[in-house]
């Protein structure tokens, strides 16, 4: 499928502000250019736009900074990647920081059931009673399983955009005590950086596949920079050491790449001004290559 590249030049759900910047320092990585070598079509469908932030970054008393605009772009994401797909193509959208996954997510899963594979050092599996920053980007995959606030979980319609059996995440190695709590809750299946390392990714990526294209229509990639170790990937707003290597991830997603299951993948919190020498977003292209690798 030809691939549409959707920018989303957004850093409000994090708690650092930068990765605003990250769809610009990745087409400076030559993204596009990069994936055409590989052989695929590709259209840069530009950035989408953003609203600036609100003086208060709490309005009232639900506990998630900047909800309002987050929903705001949000919207208009969704309604983005519905239209990309629609059209038969693949959308790959630029963060941005995480909390942009609710609108992809639900774009993604809007006419299909879908299954998501997480790449994250963190599990943004927080609601606004767990999280201990008020930072919505680790709100989003609860979001996407229809717990949190409506305003998010009610995004491109009120059912809960994914099923917690058709989710995996891989390269975890910072949760939250109420995180912990809704994964034994929902039985979500998790592949920390430690299984990772023991296991091998090869494995990991063969039982997570399983899992999540076994009974849907295919596959969301949502890869979060800093599920890398911050020595592949320094330029991110919540960086922890002991993340995956650069080449098990490309590892990861060659297989994926192969499944031909995927519908349509995000790659968020490269943060430009934390980075050295635009690695990050060097990183994130290597990987979108091998994601995307024509075979
Ligand atoms: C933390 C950090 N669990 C929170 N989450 C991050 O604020 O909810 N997610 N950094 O990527
Ligand atoms: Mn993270
Ligand atoms: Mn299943
Ligand atoms: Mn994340």
């Amino acid at each position: 499928k030809p691939i549409d590249i959707i920018g989303v030049p957004f850093d409000l759900g994090a708690g650092s502000r930068g990765c605003r910047m990250g769809p610009d320092a990745i087409r400076c990585a030559e993204l596009i250019q990069r994936l055409r070598s590989e052989g695929r079509e590709v259209k840069d469908t530009g950035d989408i736009m953003v609203p600036p932030a609100s003086s208060e970054p709490v309005i009232g008393s639900a506990k998630a900074k900047y909800l309002r605009e987050i929903v705001k772009v949000n919207r208009r994401l969704y309604r983005t990647v519905v239209a990309s797909i629609q059209n038969g193509r693949l959308p790959l959208i630029l963060g941005g920081d995480h909390s942009i996954a609710v609108g992809s997510i639900a774009g993604a899963g809007q006419w299909k059931r879908i299954g998501v594979i997480w790449f994250d050092a963190h599990g943004d599996l927080n609601t606004i009673q767990t999280s201990p920053s008020g930072n919505v980007h680790g709100m989003s995959l609860a979001a996407s399983l229809g717990c949190g606030h409506h305003a998010l979980t009610r995004l491109g319609g009120n059912q809960p955009k994914i099923r917690p059996e058709h989710v995996v995440l891989i390269g975890t190695r910072s949760l939250d005590p109420g995180e912990e709590e809704l994964i034994r809750r929902m039985g979500i299946q998790l592949y920390s950086a430690r299984d990772v390392k023991r296991m091998g990714m090869e494995e990991v990526v063969q039982r997570a596949l399983a899992a999540v294209s076994g009974h849907t229509d295919g596959v969301h990639v949502s890869f979060d920079m800093d599920g890398l170790d911050p020595s592949a990937a320094p330029g991110v707003g919540t960086p922890v050491s002991g993340g995956i290597r650069l080449q098990e991830a490309k590892t990861a997603m060659e297989l994926i790449g192969e499944s031909g299951t995927l519908i349509s993948a995000d790659f968020v919190e490269v943060n430009p001004a934390l980075d050295l020498r635009n690695r990050t977003s060097q990183a994130a292209v290597e990987l979108m290559c091998s994601l995307f690798r024509m075979r």
